[in-house]
């Protein structure tokens, strides 16, 4: 029985003969199968401490800057070229650079500067927070920072409510400032993994500060929750699945990512979906990596019959679905999977493959929406939904309805929705990318 595994799992004749890099994807990715028994899970809601045992970094002195307030700038365009760009075929295969020609006139700006005050959970094997294209980005618990304590206090060094050891906002868990790590139960949540870090970038990489590419939705809030590490086991992983759909829930996600999933059902995470759906929550979930049709083997979450749910099948270059993408209704929509450029810890940049990455590209897409019409509108991951699968574009060659509801992602399709269908008004003229063809700069090892 196979379960709650990362969806990065394309076969090896897909993926595996790029570059360096993914040789080292595929030996890390291939050998995941994680068993559990399905129904004979118990979500501990015991608080969560914090523990001393870790070594990793400790969040960024920007993020820390952001906490106190010093620094709310981050989202502004700084202009530099991103020198990867022009490697980012995902980007270019959804039409994102389509989004600012004079169909749709978005601008420039609108596109490439998400709103911070729209909050992505990306349930993964955490994030590399330090990340220069993502440190930028990251949620903060406003109620898990500020002073605290005197000067006179000896019991700890810390004046901050971030690391005073309390649960200062009462949500069970201590000093969780910015996600919560729930594999070993504390508040940092980093990635010694990688994927987590590669789904991040794809969806909210700064724009044009002269590093890497450019996430779907750059500057969008992520919280990161680490779920997911190759030396826990299936259930625990289908544990600590539900405890941080449940965080994300109540701590005021609007978009949850989850790339990853298995064959079983469980009613603790099928509630919990319910319960997101119940708060208005969107909860995009990768189709898998079995090559088989879902409708016949469906795969879990992304099967649960629940209107917030989008499944999310890989194509590749040629949008052509990936032979290990899993296909059929009720998987929603297709997006990039092949070799997709991100980041991954310690700064670097990498190509990961699989229904994972597509997935991310539509929770980009989807939080990109959302910031067009947040401050306008509530958050309604129903429209949210419709935008997104009412502007795909078909798949040639795949037989378009067989394989998925509706079709490719679009972004400039799914803009055009947006205005076409709300009183958003444009802003001005659609200005020019700029230019990435004389970047000789290689992925950086
Ligand atoms: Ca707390
Ligand atoms: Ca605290
Ligand atoms: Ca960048």
């Amino acid at each position: 029985m196979v379960r709650t595994e990362l969806v990065n799992q394309v076969p090896v004749a897909d993926r595996c003969f790029y570059n360096w890099m993914m040789v080292v994807i595929c030996g890390i990715f291939v050998f995941h199968s994680l068993s559990f028994s399905a129904e004979a899970i118990e979500v501990d809601n015991s608080i969560s401490r914090a523990s001393n045992s870790f070594n990793y970094p400790a969040f960024p002195k920007e993020l820390v800057r952001r906490i106190e307030g010093k620094d709310p700038s981050h989202t502004e365009l700084n202009n530099q070229v991103d020198p990867l760009l022009n490697q980012d075929w995902g980007l270019a295969n959804i039409g994102f650079f389509n989004s600012f020609t004079p169909l749709v006139q978005a601008t420039r700006a609108e596109v490439s500067s998400c709103s911070p005050t729209i909050v992505v959970a990306v349930i993964d094997t955490g994030i590399d927070y330090t990340h220069p294209e993502l440190k930028n980005n990251i949620w903060i618990n406003r109620n898990e920072t500020g002073a605290w304590g005197s000067k006179d206090l000896a019991s700890t060094s810390c004046r901050d409510k971030s690391c005073n050891g309390l649960d200062d906002d009462g949500n069970g868990f201590i000093d969780d400032v910015a996600g919560w790590d729930f594999v070993n139960n504390q508040p940092l949540p980093f990635d010694t993994h990688g994927h987590g870090t590669h789904i991040a970038g794809i969806i909210s990489s700064e724009s044009s500060n002269g590093l890497g590419t450019t996430g779907v939705c750059p500057g969008v809030s992520i919280m990161p929750l680490k779920y997911y590490d190759t030396g826990s086991n299936g259930m625990n992983n289908l544990q600590n699945t539900v405890r941080a759909i449940q965080y994300a829930v109540r701590m005021g996600a609007h978009i949850i990512n989850y790339s990853g999933g298995g064959g079983e059902p469980a009613t603790a995470e099928r509630m919990a979906v319910e319960e997101a759906n119940r708060k208005g929550v969107l909860f995009v979930a990768a189709a898998g990596n079995d090559g088989h049709n879902n409708l016949q083997a469906p795969y879990y979450p992304a099967s649960y019959p629940l209107d917030n749910i989008i499944g999310v099948a890989s194509v590749n270059q040629k949008n052509q679905l990936l032979s290990s993408s899993n296909f059929g209704i009720p998987v929603h929509i297709a997006a990039p999977g092949l070799s997709i450029l991100s980041t991954i810890p310690n700064g670097k940049f990498g190509m990961m493959s699989g229904t994972s990455q597509a997935t991310a590209f539509v929770t980009g897409a989807a939080a990109l929406l959302a910031s067009q019409t947040i401050g306008k509108s509530p958050f309604d991951f129903r429209k949210i939904k419709v935008w997104i699968l009412n502007g795909t574009k078909s798949l040639p060659g795949n037989e378009n309805r067989t394989i998925v509801s509706s079709g490719l992602l679009s972004i400039s399709g799914s803009l055009a929705e947006v205005y076409s269908q709300t009183k958003i008004k444009r802003k001005g003229p659609a200005i020019a990318l700029i230019p990435v063809s004389k970047s000789n700069r290689k992925f950086q090892q």
